[in-house]
């Protein structure tokens, strides 16, 4: 049911110094960003130069609290890698079958994520010690 790697995610303290950093060691453009309050974070979606859009994109986290998932994440581990994402055409039937799988999601029902896709996670300890985001994107694309 996985249909692309949608996103890899890097936890970072400040946002706007890690866009300047891709952007001036990599090339990478910032394609779309938002704050999530529920999430608590200020996200961008960064992606290389004309790409279309589909492509593997980078997502910078920064958090909004300390008590947020991406402020905990930092106080531990420090920057870094934080999430691998795929890109599901249905996160509920995505997640029913992890579930029966006997593996275990964050939430009972999907949240709002990016650009208004539908997420869910596998439990880091559940997925080889990576913290696995299922996206459905939005069906307009935004
Ligand atoms: N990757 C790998 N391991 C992780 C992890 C991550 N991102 N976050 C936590 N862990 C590990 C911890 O190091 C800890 O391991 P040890 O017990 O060996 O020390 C264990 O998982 C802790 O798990 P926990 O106590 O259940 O939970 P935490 O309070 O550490 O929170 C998690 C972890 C995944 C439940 C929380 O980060 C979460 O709810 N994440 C989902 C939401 C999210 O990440 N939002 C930000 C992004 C928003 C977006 O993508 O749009």
């Amino acid at each position: 049911f996985v249909t692309a790697i949608d996103h890899v995610g890097i936890a970072v303290p400040d946002l706007d110094a890690a866009i300047a950093f891709h952007a001036e060691h990599f090339g990478l453009e910032v394609a779309h960003e938002e704050v999530n309050e529920e999430q608590g974070v200020r996200e961008a979606m960064l992606r290389a130069p004309g790409t279309a859009g589909t492509e593997t994109a980078i997502q910078l986290l920064a958090p909004l609290r300390d008590d947020s998932a991406i402020g905990k994440f930092l106080a531990k581990s420090g920057p870094g890698l934080q999430q691998l994402a795929y890109r599901v055409s249905d996160v509920d039937a995505a997640a029913a079958a992890l579930r029966a799988q006997g593996l275990r999601l964050l939430y009972d029902e999907a949240k709002r994520g990016t650009s208004n896709s539908r997420v869910n996670f596998v439990h880091p300890k559940d997925a080889g010690g990576v913290l696995v985001e299922l996206v459905e994107p939005a069906k307009n694309g935004h």
